[in-house]
């Protein structure tokens, strides 16, 4: 993820501040980010990047809460485009955790030299695109002015945080944070009544790390989910030698595969596996680190209903075995949406969390919390009282880390108004009435930061291809974003990720229109789409 963006104020009034000049601005210093200024740097064209942050790192500098981690493995993870520094790191974890991944990114930035091109503590207000001199006029909180005629947006799809509109939230008289921008300063757990809100893949990490150091700890869960155990453990040397020797196969493979990880799926038909073979395998996987349950599985357990309740019930009976309490497994055995259809939280320990004495998993499908009052949270059955509330309830994914900022295209038209029923893309790079302005974000369900890699390198590639022919701007045509919308809807609705509630769909944010935010097709189609149209001399799009 780059910047937080999290201000929908408007822009600041024009302040007397020296325009600072670029070629080129990047928005948000995360793994998308670093990696595009590395290469427009190779352009030779001038450029800066500019993050709210006080360091690099986006998703992995605001994530910081315990327990944060890779749920890919870790020699998956690093870039590939440097020989040297996949030589140089060594990656401590196979599921590497968040500090390990904050110190590998700042490795990168002071490798390369990235540092001197970083402008941080920089909160963009607001980007307005001057028509008549084909220039994006750049606005940051602090009064600070810039201007450049490429306007590129690393801000990650998971950056601006969601916090739930409870009622009274603001009189709660202890402490309130957010998981997805948590304090670098160690917050005091020990002893403390401590509130979850949530129990995504970022709760399920959090809780688990948690429980054992918190006094008491209260769990508010809405849905329950299918976890998975991560099974991580630490790189042995000779391992590390391995992945070192290895890495030009380790990254050819994961271009390979649907989801940038290095999985593949098992190609039979579950259910023409006999039962006891079929269970033999669910035992193999589940023994085995990382997503294999998932994407090691029967194919079709994505695709046919009956293949995934199969694998659907063998979960939530290693989840009942896991349980003390029948009444509180039953609270966490997901019923209502398949595997899959949500991200799959990978745990270590998650459920033992819920045998502990200090630990209280409260339903809020059975008593809804009603509000949040100066002593703790109010559900219609009794009020809790807590030290701390964590919400760990996510983030207006995909679009709300660019509808946040107060962006202005051709004739005024604003981002927030044209995204308003969802994200109008072409190739998911770029939006009608936008010119010159990249969404550097990889928009297919694909594993980072290889994936990033390629979508860096195409708006590279282009700026690069602009220069040569002479071009001065690009946007694609109203026609070509239509298709691609209507294409990415139809890919759509081959999946049952619709009949499920999560960010995926935006359903997860009050009034955020249903559909699914990513483009349905596999990593190595959608590179492939998009490299034929850099091919092509880029169809689609009006160059001027
Ligand atoms: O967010 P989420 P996340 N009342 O949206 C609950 C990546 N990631 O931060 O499910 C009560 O999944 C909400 O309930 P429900 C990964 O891609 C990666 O956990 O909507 N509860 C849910 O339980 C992941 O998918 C890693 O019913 C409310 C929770 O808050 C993505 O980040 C680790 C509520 C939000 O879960 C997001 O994960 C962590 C309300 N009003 C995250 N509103 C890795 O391992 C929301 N909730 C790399």
């Amino acid at each position: 993820m780059g910047t937080s963006v999290q201000s929908t104020q408007p822009a600041p009034k024009a302040s007397a501040r020296p325009v600072e000049q670029y070629d080129a601005i990047i928005i948000g210093a995360g793994v998308t980010g670093l990696y595009q200024l590395y290469r427009i740097r190779q352009l030779g064209i001038s450029v800066r990047l500019f993050d709210d942050g006080d360091g690099v790192g986006g998703t992995w500098y605001w994530n910081r809460y315990p327990g944060c981690r890779f749920d890919s493995e870790s020699e998956t993870y690093g870039y590939s485009f440097s020989k040297e520094l996949l030589e140089e790191w060594d990656w401590k974890e196979h599921y590497s955790g968040q500090p390990e991944n904050e110190r590998y990114l700042n490795y990168v930035a002071d490798k390369f030299d990235l540092r001197s091109d970083i402008q941080l503590n920089s909160r963009l207000a607001s980007a307005v695109y001057d028509e008549r001199a084909n220039r994006w006029d750049l606005e940051f909180e602090d009064g600070r002015r810039a201007r450049a005629q490429f306007l590129i947006g690393a801000v990650g799809i998971l950056s601006a945080r969601f916090t739930p509109p409870f009622e009274g939230t603001d009189s709660f008289k202890g402490r309130s944070l957010h998981t997805g921008s948590w304090p670098k300063e160690p917050v005091e757990l020990a002893g403390k009544r401590v509130a979850v809100i949530g129990t995504g893949p970022t709760a399920v990490q959090l809780i688990t790390e948690i429980a054992k150091e918190v006094g008491h700890l209260t769990v508010f869960q809405r849905t329950p989910n299918y976890c998975a155990p991560l099974r991580n453990s630490l790189v042995t040397p000779e391992t590390q030698e391995r992945f070192k020797a290895t890495y030009p196969e380790i990254h050819k493979r994961i271009r390979e595969t649907p989801a940038g990880f290095a999985y593949d799926f098992d190609p039979r038909k579950t259910l023409e596996v006999p039962r006891e073979e079929r269970l033999a395998l669910y035992e193999k996987l589940w023994t085995q680190p990382g997503f294999s349950k998932w994407l090691g599985n029967f194919h079709d357990i994505m695709s046919n209903r009956e293949a995934n309740e199969d694998f659907a019930e063998f979960v939530r009976n290693k989840i009942r075995a896991r349980v003390k309490d029948p009444v509180v497994a039953e609270k966490l055995v997901p019923k209502d949406h398949p595997f899959g259809s949500k991200r799959i939280p990978l745990e270590s320990g998650y459920y033992e969390q819920f045998n502990r004495d200090n630990v209280l998993l409260v339903d809020v499908n059975e008593t809804p919390i009603e509000r949040v009052t100066p002593k703790g949270i109010k559900t219609t059955d009794q009020e809790h009282e807590f030290d701390i509330i964590v919400y760990a309830t996510g983030f207006d994914a995909v679009s709300g880390s660019l509808t946040r900022i107060d962006i202005r295209g051709e004739g005024g038209r604003t981002f927030k108004d044209t995204w308003a029923d969802g994200p109008r893309t072409y190739l998911g790079i770029q939006t009608a009435g936008f010119p010159n302005f990249f969404i550097a974000t990889n928009s297919a369900f694909c594993n980072y930061p290889v994936c990033a890699e390629t979508i860096v390198e195409w708006i590279s590639d282009c700026i690069k291809y602009m220069r040569e022919k002479g071009f001065n701007r690009i946007e694609p045509t109203p026609e070509a974003e239509e298709a691609w919308i209507a294409h990415a809807a139809e890919l759509a609705s081959h999946t049952f990720l619709s009949d499920t509630k999560s960010w995926f769909m935006g359903s997860n944010i009050p009034g955020k229109k249903r559909q699914l935010l990513l483009y349905a097709n596999s990593a190595p189609k959608y590179r492939a789409e998009i490299t034929q149209v850099a091919a092509s001399g880029y169809e689609g799009f009006t160059l001027e």
